[in-house]
C-alpha cells in the first residue's frame, strides 16, 4: 500500500507473543515479570481477527518476525522481538513461515491490511558487546559488518546515537555498520524479499534515529510500500526532519503534550493546542504520522489515571487529528500495565469481550472517521485546527471548509459537570445542522454561528454535518 493508501487505515499494534494463542486458551499463563514466552502465535491472531476488526480496524502491526537469540537472559527472552540473529528465517515461537503467509492472506481476504515491524540498526546477543561470537548472524556473520563495540552514552551526540550500540552488558544490540555499501545492500534486497514473500502492506522500522538518515530513503524505496519510522523523540524539529527521508514516522512530538493535557484535569490545554500546529508545521505531512498514547516501550495510559473519560478523550484525539490512527492491544481493555515489562500483559487473559466500554468507544469512533473520509474527500489530507480551548477543553475541525469535523475534548473527567459549550470559531453557518455522533443529538447551528455542545462527565463529543450521517453505521443509519 502506497502512503496515500495508509492514510485512511486505522491500525492496531500487537506483541506477536501476547495476543492470540493457536489453541485459543484465554486462560494459559502469563506473567510478564517473567519477559518469557506466554504462547501467542500467528495463527492465534488469525483466530481474533474478528475482534481486531469488530473495533473497526483496518491494518494490524505486529512485532518483528525474524529469528531470535535463543537464550533465556538476564532481561528474560527475545519474546518481543527486537533482539534478532537469522534474519532469513522467521521466529519459530510464532509459527512457520506458512503461518505468517496465511496471516497476510486472512487479513487480505477481509480487506485488511499487514504491517510488520523491522529492525536494520542492530542484531542481539545474549551476552556483553566485548565477548559477541559474530558467527550466530545470519547474514552478516563477522564483526566487520559492525560498527566497533561502544555503548551509546550521549543522546546528545548524534554520531554516537548513531555508530554506539543501544543495549547493555546483558544483552547487546550489535550495531549494524549502516554506512557500508555491502549492508545497505543486503538490508535493500532482504526487505523487497521480505514485503513480496508475505505480501507486506506496510512497515513500522525500529530505532530509525540510530541509523544514519541517508540510509532510509534507499530502504524506504526498496520496501515498495509506506513505512512509518520510530523516533523516540519529543522534540518536533528533531522528529519531523526524519519525514524527509521516509514517509512518516511515529508521533512522538504529539504523545508527551497529549498525555500530559488527558492524564488529569490540570494538564496542560494550550500545549497540546500549540504542538498541534508546530507538528503541521514542522513535519512534511502531519496526515502520513503514525499517532499513539499507548506502545510497549511506555507506561499505558490507564497506569497514569483510571478515568474513562479521559482515556476515551485520548482515543478521540489519535482517530480525528492529522495522521493514522495507533491502538496497542489492551488499550481497547483499559488495561494499566506500567513500564516494560508490565506493559505487554497478554490479551487473551482479557476473553476478548467486545462489550468493553473502550471497545465500543473505539468501534463508534473508527466508524465517525470513516463516515467523515466517505463524506468529505479532502477530510483525510487536510489539517487539523485548533480553534478553541479553556483550562479543561480544546476544539479542533479537521476537513473541507465548508463541512469539518468537529471535535471538543475535555479533561475533566467523568465527574466533569454538564453544562452547555456555546462553540464560535466552527466556520459553520448559521441555521447548518449538525449530528453530535457520540448522543446522536442533532443540533442546529445559532444565529451568531454558535453551536451548543452538551458537554457531560468529561465525555468527547464529535460533530458533523447531518447530511454525513447516513452509510455511518451510527445514529440510525445503516
Ligand atoms: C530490555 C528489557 C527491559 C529493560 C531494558 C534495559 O532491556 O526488556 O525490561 O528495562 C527491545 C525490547 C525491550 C528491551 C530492549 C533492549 O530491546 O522491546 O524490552 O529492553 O534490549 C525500540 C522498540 C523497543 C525495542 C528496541 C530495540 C527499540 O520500540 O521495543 O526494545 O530494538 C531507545 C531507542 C528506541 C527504543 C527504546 C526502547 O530505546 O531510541 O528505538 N525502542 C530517550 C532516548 C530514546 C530512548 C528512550 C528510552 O529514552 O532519547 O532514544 O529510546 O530509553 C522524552 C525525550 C526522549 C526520551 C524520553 C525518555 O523522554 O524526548 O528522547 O527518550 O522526553
Ligand atoms: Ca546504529
Amino acid at each position: 500500500l502506497t502512503p496515500a493508501e495508509w492514510r485512511s487505515q486505522s491500525i492496531y499494534f500487537l506483541l506477536t507473543d501476547r495476543f492470540g494463542r493457536t489453541d485459543n486458551s484465554v486462560t494459559a499463563n502469563c506473567n510478564v515479570d517473567d519477559r518469557a514466552y506466554c504462547g501467542g502465535t500467528w495463527q492465534g491472531i488469525i483466530n481474533q481477527l474478528d475482534y481486531i476488526q469488530g473495533m473497526g480496524f483496518t491494518a494490524i502491526w505486529i512485532t518483528p518476525v525474524t529469528k531470535q537469540l535463543p537464550q533465556d537472559t538476564g532481561y528474560g527472552m527475545a519474546y518481543h522481538g527486537y533482539w534478532q540473529q537469522d534474519i532469513y528465517d522467521v521466529n519459530d515461537h510464532h509459527g512457520t513461515s506458512d503461518d505468517l503467509l496465511a496471516l497476510s492472506k486472512a487479513l487480505h481476504a477481509r480487506g485488511m491490511y499487514l504491517m510488520v515491524d523491522v529492525v536494520a540498526n542492530h542484531m542481539g546477543y545474549a551476552g556483553a558487546g566485548n565477548t559477541v561470537d559474530y558467527s550466530v548472524f545470519t547474514p552478516f556473520s563477522s564483526s566487520s559488518y559492525f560498527h566497533p563495540y561502544c555503548l551509546i552514552s550521549n543522546y546528545n551526540d548524534q554520531s554516537n546515537v548513531e555508530n554506539c550500540w543501544l543495549g547493555d552488558t546483558t544483552v547487546s544490540l550489535p550495531d549494524l555498520d549502516t554506512t557500508q555499501n555491502s549492508v545497505q545492500t543486503i538490508w535493500n534486497d532482504w526487505i523487497a524479499d521480505l514485503v513480496t514473500k508475505y505480501s507486506i502492506d506496510g512497515l513500522r522500522i525500529d530505532t530509525v534515529k540510530h541509523v544514519q538518515k541517508s540510509f532510509w530513503p534507499g530502504f524506504n524505496d526498496a520496501a515498495g510500500v509506506y513505512a512509518v519510522g520510530e523516533i523516540f523523540d519529543g522534540n518536533p524539529a528533531y522528529t519531523c526532519d526524519y519525514q524527509n527521508y521516509m514517509d512518516g514516522v511515529l508521533n512522538y512530538p504529539i504523545y508527551y503534550p497529549l498525555l500530559r493535557a488527558f492524564q488529569s484535569s490540570s494538564g496542560s490545554i494550550s500545549d497540546l493546542y500549540n504542538m498541534i500546529g508546530t507538528v503541521a508545521s514542522s513535519c512534511a505531512d502531519s496526515t502520513l504520522l503514525g499517532n499513539f498514547i499507548e506502545n510497549h516501550d511506555n507506561p499505558r495510559f490507564p497506569s497514569y489515571t483510571s478515568d474513562y473519560s479521559q482515556a476515551k478523550n485520548v482515543i478521540s484525539f489519535l482517530f480525528l487529528s492529522d495522521g493514522i490512527p495507533i491502538v496497542y492491544a489492551g488499550q481497547e481493555q483499559h488495561y494499566s500495565g506500567g513500564h516494560d515489562p508490565a506493559n505487554r500483559e497478554a490479551i487473551w487473559l482479557s476473553g476478548y469481550p467486545t462489550t468493553a466500554e473502550l471497545y465500543q468507544h473505539i468501534a463508534t469512533t473508527n466508524k465517525i472517521r470513516k463516515a467523515a473520509v466517505a463524506a468529505d474527500s479532502s477530510y483525510i489530507t487536510s489539517k487539523n485546527v485548533p480553534f478553541y480551548q479553556d483550562s479543561h477543553t480544546l476544539a479542533m475541525k479537521k476537513g473541507s471548509g465548508s463541512s469539518p469535523v468537529i471535535t471538543v475534548l475535555s479533561n475533566a473527567g467523568s465527574s466533569g459537570s454538564s453544562y452547555t459549550l456555546y462553540l464560535g470559531g466552527s466556520g459553520y453557518s448559521s441555521g447548518t445542522k449538525l449530528m453530535e455522533m457520540h448522543t446522536c443529538t442533532s443540533i442546529t447551528v445559532d444565529s451568531s454561528g454558535k453551536i451548543a455542545v452538551a458537554m457531560v462527565s468529561g465525555l468527547p463529543r464529535v460533530l458533523i454535518p447531518a447530511s454525513s450521517v447516513s452509510n455511518s453505521g451510527l445514529c440510525g443509519s445503516s
